[in-house]
């Protein structure tokens, strides 16, 4: 934790998780957030991009570029999540006018600079949409696949599904490109709905982010009603999962999530199950296996890391 800071990708559509990914991101000093780039999703392109750029005022994200990317999968037509993340992509709070520029390349190919123009196996890909841009870039450039450190996904689930019985929404939406990122050979962490279910906004966390009192953390409290309250509606939570920050959390502190190396493709033909991540838990696992799936979450040390990022974050006036 101690040692140089770890360079990472965000690859999001914002998205009240994805929101707080890049707080995360940004906010932790283990963390070297190098751009973000945005991916059609839990909105439309251009309504995930304007939320990235509104965050990034949010808390003074002012030194990096932010690339919009695919607007739409590689093959399939686009599906959105608006019964979850509302009409704006991030209804809830006051979203300020943008006030940095987007950079006039295509995410792609901002990821492939950005990839090659730092030393072998230094930068991290955390993809927390779908993975259309990322595959994208992998057949661009195919000399990135060796050249990054790894892949930290938030996607998928090897026990439960959220936009069918058994496919999550991010891969679910492009599944052809999540194909891609799954069977090429750099090493992929898949965290999924199995990790993220447990990553609950319970009412002890609300509190404690409530006594920071600065407007990145009010920003993030009205994000988390907006996010709880359509969760419940939505999907029957009690208290919402909030997924796309463990993916970030991973990167940071491996210690706070338990994986288990297992092979996973995903499911391109199936009539039901159509975008499944499949992973396959037999023994003994092949030493060429190089992915692995998230299982057990330390609950209490994931939100000490979003409550520590929102402190050293501070405030920030919009
Ligand atoms: C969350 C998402 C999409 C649909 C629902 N129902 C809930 C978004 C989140 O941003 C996260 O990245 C992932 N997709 C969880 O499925
Ligand atoms: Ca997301």
């Amino acid at each position: 934790m101690t040692n140089q800071p770890k360079k990472i990708i965000l690859d999001c559509d914002p998205g009240h998780d994805d929101a707080i990914a890049m707080l995360l991101a940004h906010g932790n000093p283990n963390i070297e957030l190098l751009a973000v780039t945005t991916v059609v999703g839990n909105q439309t392109l251009e309504k995930v991009t304007r939320n990235a750029l509104s965050v990034a005022r949010i808390a003074n994200i002012t030194h990096i570029p932010f690339a919009a990317g695919a607007v739409r999968p590689l093959v399939r037509n686009v599906e959105i999540a608006p019964d979850i993340h509302g009409d704006s992509g991030l209804d809830g709070p006051v979203l300020p006018e943008p006030a940095i520029q987007l950079d006039s390349r295509h995410a792609i190919d901002l990821i492939i600079d950005t990839i090659m123009a730092h030393p072998p196996k230094t930068i991290t890909l955390v993809p927390t949409g779908g993975l259309t841009n990322i595959a994208m870039a992998a057949r661009k450039e195919p000399k990135i696949v060796e050249r990054v450190k790894e892949v930290v996904l938030m996607g998928g689930g090897y026990h439960v599904g959220n936009w069918s019985a058994v496919a999550e929404f991010n891969i679910k939406i492009d599944p052809e490109a999540a194909h891609i990122v799954f069977n090429e050979k750099w090493p992929v962490t898949m965290v999924g709905l199995d990790l993220t279910h447990q990553a609950l906004a319970t009412p002890e966390v609300i509190e404690k982010i409530s006594a920071i009192k600065t407007k990145p953390a009010t920003f993030v409290l009205e994000m988390l009603e907006f996010f709880g309250k359509m969760y419940k509606q939505a999907q029957g939570f009690t208290y919402p999962p909030v997924h796309d920050p463990c993916a970030v959390a991973y990167v940071i502190n491996p210690d706070l999530i338990k994986t288990r190396r297992v092979p996973v493709d995903i499911e391109l033909t199936g009539t039901l199950t159509l975008g499944m991540t499949v992973a396959d838990f037999r023994f003994p696992v092949d030493e060429t296996c190089h992915t692995q799936v998230a299982t057990k979450l330390d609950h209490a040390g994931f939100w000490d890391l979003i409550v520590d990022a929102l402190q050293r974050i501070g405030e920030v006036n919009v």
